[in-house]
């Protein structure tokens, strides 16, 4: 198989006016994004050569906060709180309070007793409230982009700019830390033991953020606004190269222990708990019956992970009849890949960002510059497209994937989707 060229990025600029000018066909989308279409250009005259497709139409770079995809457990959902309760449950700006303890010593899987210099507790009144930690924050404040992805759930929820204090500065005010091995935490859960959703890290993903990396944060700001309650306000943990599991809303909660285990609660429910976010393309809805000879564009998201995105390809269609995946390694090594277009990264940085955030001051962005140090930029989104010129009548399986930087193509080196869903997405359509 030859290998596809390399893939041509193409401005948003380019994205929009293009997709705006072809005419769209109307498809039911399971996706929340708003400018989730896929563009097909009129067919052509007879004898004409078919129009070039439109791609498709990217989504906004940041996802307005009330338009993530909503993941979160509870009866009633604390962001369905309001009064009282709200004031109750701590998770008005005024109220909100933090407290970081150490595991009890009958921990059975404790082999010694962890401790903190400095617990800070709602009983003693030293609880962190959201004042000192905005002002930890005009020191030691972070920003990154993150898209935010389900481990369970292919499509991504949605990508904000997240704002808040490395998790490290805020165990510092606690220190000396003893014996510490593990650091557990949880958000509000209506003081309902089995409503408790649970996260950890290892202690030095925690303490020790290697230069260049991106530290686990304790976030107050999404796209430059406080953290909507809907959203895991007024704090919520941010884990940036991590699924969504492990970024808690509503935090209330952090537990130093000497337990070696990842206690996450996800870990009950066959996940892994330690697989970090995959590299994975997403395929957009096509149109179930296509006219021959018009000329369609096919597009969706791509997730730059842990390995990092190398291309996004899609399997070359032109010929009629494939269903399916092909059945063995040989077959697939043998399928025709073409690379897929996309979307570079702005040309201007302050059309993208909120009012007076500067991208130099970003995470992953050279601070010199003002451009992303990677692109796509690491554990975040971008859209993807490519054209499909030509179709003879018939029926076709499409299939897209990401090859991340060691030359692994979706779903590898990562088949087990408890791990994170990336499986290889398929549309099929018919070319009438
Ligand atoms: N307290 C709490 N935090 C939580 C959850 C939850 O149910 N309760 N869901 C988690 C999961 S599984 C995901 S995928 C993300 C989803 O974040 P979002 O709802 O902001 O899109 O939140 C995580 N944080
Ligand atoms: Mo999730």
């Amino acid at each position: 198989m030859k290998p596809p060229p390399a893939s041509t990025p193409v401005t948003r600029r380019d994205f929009v006016r293009t997709s705006s000018a072809a005419a769209t066909l109307a498809l039911s989308s399971g996706f929340a994004h708003p400018a989730n279409v896929l563009a097909a250009a009129a067919p052509a005259p007879a004898g004409a050569p078919p129009k070039p497709a439109a791609p498709t139409a990217p989504r906004p770079f940041l996802t307005p906060a009330d338009k993530f995809r909503d993941v979160s457990r509870g009866t009633p959902k604390p962001h369905s709180l309001t009064g009282d309760a709200l004031i109750q449950a701590r998770l008005t700006p005024e109220t909100w309070r933090l407290e970081i303890t150490a595991d009890t010593p009958a921990n059975p899987a404790a082999k010694d007793v962890a401790g903190l210099g400095q617990a800070l507790t709602l009983a003693d009144g030293t609880a962190l409230d959201l004042p000192a930690l905005l002002k930890l924050g005009e020191r030691h404040g972070v920003k990154f982009l993150k898209a935010m992805q389900c481990l369970n759930i292919p499509t991504p929820l949605g990508q904000g700019l997240w704002e808040g204090v490395p998790l490290r500065e805020v165990l510092r005010l606690c220190g000396p830390l003893r014996n510490v091995r593990r650091i557990y935490y949880w958000g509000f859960h209506n003081h309902d033991p089995k409503q408790l959703f649970q996260s950890s890290l290892s202690y030095s993903q925690a303490m020790e953020t290697p230069p260049g990396e991106l530290p686990a944060f304790l976030a107050y700001r999404l796209n430059g606004e406080p953290i909507s309650l809907l959203r895991g306000g007024p704090v919520r943990m941010v884990i940036p190269w991590a699924h969504g599991f492990k970024s808690i809303k509503w935090l209330q909660r952090i537990v130093v222990t000497n337990d070696y285990r990842a206690n996450d609660t996800y870990a009950e429910q066959n996940n892994d708990p330690e697989a970090p976010l995959k590299t994975a393309a997403y395929l957009d809805n096509v149109p179930a019956r296509i006219p021959a000879g018009q000329a369609v564009s096919i597009g969706g998201l791509v997730i730059s992970g842990w390995s990092g995105l190398k291309r996004v390809e899609c399997r070359d269609s032109a010929k009629p009849g494939a269903t399916g995946p092909p059945a063995t390694p040989a077959a697939d090594a043998a399928e025709q890949w073409t690379a897929a277009q996309l979307e570079a990264p702005p040309a201007d940085w302050t059309s993208v960002l909120p009012a007076g955030v500067s991208a130099r001051k970003i995470l992953g962005f050279n601070s010199q510059t003002g451009q992303p140090a990677t692109w796509p930029l690491r554990y975040s989104m971008i859209s993807w497209s490519a054209a499909l010129n030509g179709l003879a009548p018939g029926k076709y399986t499409l299939r897209a994937r990401a090859v991340d930087l060691n030359d692994f193509a979706q779903p590898e080196p990562r088949p087990m989707q408890k791990s994170g869903r990336n499986a290889l997405e398929v549309k099929e359509f018919e070319v009438v």
